[in-house]
């Protein structure tokens, strides 16, 4: 059968929902927490029992399965010739995770091999799953580090060395865990690569849009503060004569908000932890230790915002007599997806009888690593409240059905995709 006729020999062809949510559901009761959602943090133990579950359904479904050195788990259905169409996700989560972010996308990538296998359908290229290690970074950071390994982007070594905030290195971790595998990175380069992902924001319910076809990733900048101050007793020591690390941590909480209110359109800073030491109630902190969060869509105005923040430090390290260092925890451009891939999303979402829109993402995502080695897209379905890294994190049945029909046809399209020319 040409290629060009194969897409469109399976328009009929559809996933099996129930199947998809048996197994979104059967993934959500490893380490559940109140609420429905789940704490699986990278490479501890609950991420096992999930990267154990999820690499019996691809055993079940005749997949090559690969572990690579940074435990990214890769399967492959060998049909057809030349390197593989990808897609996938990942299945670590934050503390405090919802039971569809990343999920979703590895659970409907392995849906979409499972219901061409159904209708005995052998696509002309091998369809591929991957199941990417810490893509969170809430335990070991950056965030999107088994992706960024896989393709090169950052040197095995330097990520098994990596420390976690809990304190073991991620090395020994994923050794304890059993999935340091064999297989180097950088890995194989797919011939395509699409991650289907809940948008976890509030555009697309508040347009009343079902599906996001995602044009690029902003760009992330995180660092971690380090605010040196004086310990002290908290009744003898006047407000006059302190140099308090949690004061110095507030007033940069402070400085981010207005920096991200005086920027404005798609500027966002947050502070999401923060730790006191000795952390106790009547002594004033001798140190303080805080991550930032910064992200814009635009690289120049990150960098700006960058430059903004590093000024004030120097500024209230001065005038509070504290010492203020910094450490960059990970930081990457924006990323702009291919154009044939946008494309191809968006029609097959049209074609389904679905509204879209094009978007861009603001949260980080696998796809915007494996866009460093193919075409690459992503595929967005509607967050209920824009809520994600929250328990209540929810996405109606009818819309992830949707997004897994959309996932099917643009991979099989995405087979007949020609060479890129690079
Ligand atoms: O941080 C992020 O945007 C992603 O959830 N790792
Ligand atoms: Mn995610
Ligand atoms: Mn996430």
């Amino acid at each position: 059968m040409p290629l060009a006729d194969f897409r469109n020999h399976h328009l009929g062809l559809k996933i099996n929902w129930r199947r998809l949510e048996d197994r979104i559901n059967a993934l959500a009761e490893i380490s559940p927490i109140d609420g429905g959602g789940n704490c699986r943090l990278a490479l501890t133990d609950e991420d096992k029992y999930g990267r154990d579950l999820v690499v019996s359904w691809m055993q079940n479904l005749g997949l090559d399965i690969t572990i690579d050195v940074v435990g990214n788990i890769i399967g492959v259905w060998n049909v057809g010739h030349g390197a593989p169409v990808m897609s996938g996700s990942h299945i670590d989560t934050v503390r405090t995770g919802g039971r569809f972010d990343g999920c979703y996308g590895v659970l409907a990538a392995l849906e979409v091999i499972e219901s061409c296998q159904d209708a005995k359908i052998s696509p002309p290229r091998p369809l591929a799953v991957g199941v990417f290690t810490d893509e969170e970074g809430a335990r070991f950071a950056p965030d999107m580090l088994g992706s960024l390994v896989y393709v090169g982007g950052m040197p095995v070594e330097q990520a098994l060395n990596v420390v976690a905030i809990d304190g073991p290195r991620f090395g020994d971790e994923l050794m304890r865990i059993g999935y340091a595998g064999p297989a180097p990175c950088p890995g194989l380069s797919p011939h395509a690569f699409v991650e289907l992902h809940i948008e976890q924001g509030p555009m697309l319910e508040a347009n009343r849009v079902r599906i996001g076809a995602v044009t690029s990733v902003q760009g992330i900048s995180w660092q971690e503060v380090t605010v040196l101050g004086q310990s002290n007793h908290a009744g003898t020591t006047p407000m006059s004569l302190r140099h308090d690390p949690a004061y110095v941590a507030a007033e940069i909480t402070v400085f981010l908000r207005n920096l991200a209110r005086e920027f404005g359109g798609d500027q966002v800073c947050t502070v999401g932890k923060i730790d006191l030491h000795p952390n106790l109630t009547n002594v004033v902190p001798a140190k303080a230790t805080l991550t930032l969060d910064v992200r814009n869509t635009d690289e120049a105005l990150l960098k700006l915002a960058e430059a903004k923040i590093a000024d004030f430090l120097a500024q209230i390290a001065a005038s509070e007599g504290v010492k203020i260092s910094t450490r960059e925890l990970s930081r990457f451009e924006p990323v702009i997806f291919d154009d044939r891939v946008i494309d191809c999303v968006e029609s097959i979402a049209k074609q389904q009888g679905n509204t879209v829109q094009r978007m861009p993402s603001g949260a980080g995502h696998d796809a915007q690593m494996m866009a460093r080695v193919c075409p690459s897209g992503m595929i967005f379905v509607p967050s209920v409240k824009g809520i994600s890294h929250n328990a209540a994190e929810f996405t109606q049945d009818v819309d992830l059905e949707a997004g897994a029909n959309i996932l099917l046809h643009t991979m099989l399209a995405l087979t007949t995709l020609e060479e890129s020319q690079n």
